[in-house]
C-alpha cells in the first residue's frame, strides 16, 4: 500500500512548495512556513511566519517540531500485540481484528462496553468525527477526552457566568494596551513564549500582577517595577481574588453602573466576600495584606470605569487544576465583572487555553455531555437537530457519559467499559494517580491506541494504528483566541500512516455505517459547520474557502443570507449569552486542597511544565535537542528545604504521596516557597509526577486536582526520613 493521500492538497505559497500552517503543539498555534526538504535531516524545514499572535516568533518546540515527523521509532504500520511485544500487520488485518473484537464485546456486554478517549490536539474535523463515531456507530455514552484535564473548570465557570466559553474573549494583541493584567497561575513565558510580546505594554505601565507559588519565569517579568508577584500558598488563589474584591468594595472602586446594567447576583457576591478582609486572607494565602490592597488598587486604576487604559484577568492551569477550580474561576469572573471588564473593548477576562486545539476540541462533541456546537446532549431539541444532520433518529443517540477521571476508573470494573479506543492522549503519563490508570487499562479486554509514536499508553494496547501528524494533514484548529485557522499538508506521511478520518470511515463501514464518515477534511468541516448551527459555538458561516482566502475568523460566525458574517473577535459587546443578556454572578467560598499537608506528608507538591517538553512528552522526548536541554524529571525545592534534608543539588530525592512514590533529581532554587516542591509531569517511569497526584475531581467540572497534593520528601537513599 502506498503512503496516505490527504484528500485536500497543500496550499502552495511559493514555487519552492512552501506551505502556510501552524505549530503542532500548544494553543498559541504559532504560524509556521514549512518547506519540503527532500534528503534533508527532517522532511520539512520550519520557519516562523508573521501572524497576529506570534508575530513571526516560535519557541524551541516549534523550531524543532519537524524532527517528530521522522523519529526513528515512528509507527508506520499497524501493530498487533504478540506476547509482550507487537508484530506489524496490514490495515486489513488490523481493522478485521478491531471489528471482530468490538462486535464480540458488544454482543456479550452491550453498547456501553466500549469507550472512547479523545484529545485536544485533534483537528476540529477529527474531534467532530470521533464524537459522531462514538454516538452514531458505537452508540456509547462513554466518550470523554484530555481537555477534561485542561480546560474543564474554566469552561464550566465561563458557561455558567456568560452562557458560553471561548477561552479568551478577545484577540491576544488587545492585551498590548492594558494598564493592568492579573495572571492567575499561568506561566506563559515558558508555556507560550511568543505570548509574552503582548505583555510588554502592561509591563511598561507597571501593571503586571502574577499569582504563583513559584517565582516562575512569568512572575519574573514583574521584577524591576514592572508589576507584582504574589507568591501564594498552593491552592489559595481564590482567597486572593476574594480579598481583592473585598478591598474594591471597601474602597468604593467597583463599577456599580456596569454591575446594575449587565449582571445578576451581585448582592449575594458582595455579601459573600464581606468576611475576606486582607489580614484574614493573608493568614490563608501567605501574601501580605498590603500587597493584596495594592493589587486591588492597580487593577481598579487601570479599569475603564476609573478612566484607566483597560485591565484583563487571565487564568491558567495553576489556578484551575484544583478540586475547587470551577469556584476559583468563578471568583475571577466575579472580580472581572465587578471591575466592568468583560464585553468592553480594551478590557476582558479569559482562561488561557492549553492544547493546540483545546478550544475546538471542546466545541465539537468529544466531551461526555456535549454534541457539536457546544450543546448539551441532554437537550431534546439539540438531539433532534444533530441527529437529523447525522441521518439517524434522535433516540439512536446515547445520553451523556461521564468525565475522564471517572471514565478511567470505570474501565474494566464490573459493569464498566471493557474496550477503549484512544485518540490523542497518553493517559498513563498524564492522568492523575497514574499507577491506578495503568491498572485500569490492564483490566480491559481490548485496547486500541491511534498514535504516531509508541507512547507509553500505546505500548499497552492490543492494536496500535499509525496516524498522520500535523505537517501531513489538512484540517482546522481553533486557537486560544477562538480564531479558526488552517492546518495544511506539506509532506506525505511515511509508510502506511493514515488520517484518523480514514480510520473512522473504515471502522464505521465495517460496523454498519458505509456512508456518513467522509475522509475529506473540507467535507467534514462543512458538516461540522452545519451541525454547529444555532449553538453557542456556531461555525456555520465558516468555510475552507473563506479561511483559504486569508480571512481572520473568530467564532461565533453564523451562516448569513446576505453579507457573510465577519465572525466575533470580541465577545459580549452586545451582552452575554444568557437568556436576559446579563452575566450570572455566583458566590463561592474557599476550602483549600483536598489532600492537605499533615505530619506524614508535610510538603506541598505542585506540578506543571518546562519549556522544552510538551505534555506527556511522547513527542518532545523524541527530539534530541529538547532532550539534551531537559533530560530527566526533577524536583524543584527551596535551599532551606534541601538543607534540612541534607540534599545537595543534583542528588536524588524521593517523594511519597498517599498514592505513590517517585524518585527524581533535586534542583535547588530560591524561586519556590519553603513549604512547596515543584515537579514537571513530562516523564514516565520512576520520576513520573502523576504517580503522586490526586485524582479527586472538581464536583462541577470533573477537573482533577493536579496542581496540589501533600508529599513526604526525603533523600532517595535514606528510606524513611521525611521533611
Ligand atoms: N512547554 C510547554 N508548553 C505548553 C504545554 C506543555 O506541556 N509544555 N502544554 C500546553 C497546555 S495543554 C497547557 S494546559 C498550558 C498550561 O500552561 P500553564 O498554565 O502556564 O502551565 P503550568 O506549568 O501547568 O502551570 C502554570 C503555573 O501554575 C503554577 N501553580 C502551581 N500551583 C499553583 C497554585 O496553587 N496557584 C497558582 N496561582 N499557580 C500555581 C506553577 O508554578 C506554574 O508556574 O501550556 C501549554 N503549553
Ligand atoms: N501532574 C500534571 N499532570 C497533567 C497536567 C499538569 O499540569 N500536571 N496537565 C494536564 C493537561 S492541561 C493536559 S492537556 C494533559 C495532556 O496530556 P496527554 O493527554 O497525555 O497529552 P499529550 O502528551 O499531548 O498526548 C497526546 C498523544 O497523542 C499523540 N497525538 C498527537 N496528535 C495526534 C493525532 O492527531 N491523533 C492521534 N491519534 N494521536 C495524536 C501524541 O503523539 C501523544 O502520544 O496532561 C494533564 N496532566
Ligand atoms: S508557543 Fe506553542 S504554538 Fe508557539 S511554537 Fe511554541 S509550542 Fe508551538
Ligand atoms: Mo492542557
Amino acid at each position: 500500500m502506498s503512503s496516505t493521500s490527504n484528500a485536500t492538497g497543500p496550499l502552495a505559497l511559493s514555487t519552492s512548495g512552501s506551505v502556510a500552517t501552524h505549530c503542532p503543539y500548544c494553543a498559541l498555534q504559532c504560524a509556521q512556513t514549512l518547506t519540503p526538504a527532500p534528503g534533508g535531516p527532517t522532511p520539512v524545514s520550519v520557519d516562523g511566519r508573521a501572524f497576529p499572535t506570534n508575530r513571526g516568533g516560535l519557541c524551541q518546540k516549534g523550531w524543532t517540531s519537524a524532527e517528530v515527523l521522522s523519529v526513528q521509532d515512528r509507527i508506520t504500520m499497524p501493530q498487533i500485540r504478540e506476547g509482550d511485544g507487537f508484530r506489524e500487520a496490514s490495515w486489513r488485518e488490523a481493522l478485521d481484528t478491531i471489528e471482530f473484537r468490538l462486535r464480540g464485546i458488544q454482543a456479550v456486554s452491550g453498547k456501553d462496553a466500549i469507550a472512547v478517549f479523545g484529545g485536544g490536539g485533534l483537528t476540529n474535523e477529527k474531534a467532530y468525527a470521533l464524537g459522531k463515531f462514538a454516538r452514531v456507530v458505537l452508540q456509547t455514552p462513554y466518550i470523554d477526552y484530555n481537555g477534561r484535564f485542561c480546560m474543564s473548570s474554566a469552561a464550566a465557570a465561563s458557561n455558567r457566568a456568560f452562557g458560553v466559553d471561548r477561552g479568551l474573549g478577545f484577540p491576544l494583541a488587545d492585551l498590548n494596551g492594558a494598564g493592568a493584567v492579573l495572571i492567575m497561575g499561568s506561566n506563559m513565558s515558558v508555556t507560550m513564549p511568543p505570548f509574552v510580546q503582548h505583555l510588554s505594554g502592561v509591563r511598561e505601565r507597571g501593571g503586571l500582577i502574577v499569582v504563583d507559588p513559584r517565582k516562575s519565569a512569568t512572575a519574573q517579568l514583574a521584577d524591576g517595577g514592572k508589576g507584582m508577584h504574589l507568591q501564594i500558598s498552593p491552592g489559595t488563589d481564590m482567597v486572593v481574588l476574594l480579598a481583592i474584591l473585598h478591598v474594591l468594595i471597601h474602597e468604593g472602586l467597583v463599577d456599580e453602573s456596569y454591575l446594575a446594567e449587565h449582571t445578576n447576583g451581585w448582592d449575594d457576591v458582595k455579601t459573600s466576600v464581606a468576611a475576606w478582609w486582607p489580614e484574614r486572607a493573608e493568614i490563608e494565602c501567605g501574601v501580605d495584606a498590603d500587597a493584596l490592597r495594592q493589587a486591588a488598587l492597580v487593577l481598579a486604576a487601570a479599569s475603564p470605569h476609573q478612566g484607566g487604559p483597560g485591565a484583563y484577568i487571565l487564568t491558567g492551569r495553576g489556578m484551575e487544576q484544583m478540586s475547587q477550580g470551577t469556584a476559583a474561576v468563578t471568583a475571577a469572573i466575579n472580580l472581572a465583572l465587578a471591575l466592568g471588564l468583560p464585553g468592553r473593548v480594551g478590557s476582558g477576562f479569559g482562561p488561557v487555553t492549553g492544547q493546540g486545539n483545546g478550544q475546538g476540541g471542546r466545541e465539537h462533541g468529544q466531551k461526555a455531555d456535549q454534541l457539536p456546537g457546544y450543546r448539551s446532549i441532554s437537550d431534546p431539541a439539540v438531539r433532534e437537530y444533530v441527529a437529523g444532520v447525522w441521518g439517524v433518529p434522535a433516540d439512536h443517540l446515547p445520553g451523556p457519559g461521564i468525565p475522564a477521571v471517572q471514565l478511567l476508573k470505570k474501565l474494566g470494573a464490573p459493569g464498566g467499559p471493557r474496550a477503549l479506543l484512544v485518540h490523542g492522549s497518553n493517559v498513563v503519563v498524564s492522568a492523575p494517580n497514574a499507577d491506578d490508570v495503568r491498572k485500569a487499562l490492564a483490566r480491559l479486554s481490548f485496547l486500541v491506541v491511534c498514535d504516531m509514536v509508541p507512547s507509553e499508553t500505546a505500548l499497552l494496547a492490543d492494536v496500535i494504528l499509525p496516524v498522520t501528524q500535523w505537517a501531513e494533514e489538512d484540517g482546522t484548529m481553533t486557537n486560544l483566541e477562538g480564531r479558526v485557522i488552517r492546518r495544511r499538508t506539506a509532506v506525505a506521511a511515511p509508510g502506511e500512516a493514515r488520517s484518523e478520518l480514514w480510520i473512522l470511515n473504515r471502522l464505521a463501514a465495517r460496523l454498519g455505517y458505509p456512508t456518513g464518515f467522509s475522509t475529506d477534511p473540507q467535507e467534514v468541516f462543512a458538516e461540522l459547520a452545519l451541525a454547529s448551527k444555532g449553538g453557542p459555538a456556531d461555525y456555520s458561516g465558516i468555510s475552507y474557502e473563506r479561511l483559504d482566502a486569508g480571512e481572520e475568523i473568530f467564532w461565533p460566525c453564523p451562516e448569513s443570507d446576505g453579507e457573510p458574517h465577519p465572525g466575533t473577535p470580541r465577545m459580549f459587546l452586545d451582552g452575554f449569552n444568557t437568556p436576559d443578556g446579563r452575566a450570572r454572578m455566583v458566590p463561592v467560598d474557599h476550602h483549600g486542597p483536598a489532600d492537605d499537608v499533615r505530619p506524614d506528608a508535610p510538603v506541598y507538591l505542585i506540578t506543571g511544565r518546562v519549556l522544552q517538553h510538551y505534555q506527556s512528552g511522547a513527542q518532545t522526548r523524541r527530539v534530541d535537542s529538547l532532550n539534551a536541554a531537559q533530560p530527566s524529571p526533577y524536583v524543584e525545592m527551596h535551599p532551606l528545604l534541601a538543607e534540612r534534608l541534607g540534599l545537595e543539588p543534583g542528588a536524588m530525592v524521593e517523594l511519597e504521596s498517599a498514592r505513590g512514590v517517585i524518585q527524581a533529581r533535586a534542583v535547588v532554587s530560591d524561586t519556590i516557597r519553603h513549604d512547596t516542591v515543584f515537579m514537571p509531569f513530562h516523564w514516565a517511569g520512576a520520576g513520573s509526577a502523576n504517580r503522586l497526584t490526586n485524582d479527586v475531581t472538581d464536583p462541577t467540572s470533573g477537573m482533577p486536582e493536579y496542581k496540589v497534593c501533600a508529599v513526604a520528601v526525603r533523600p532517595a537513599t535514606r528510606i524513611g526520613a521525611t521533611a
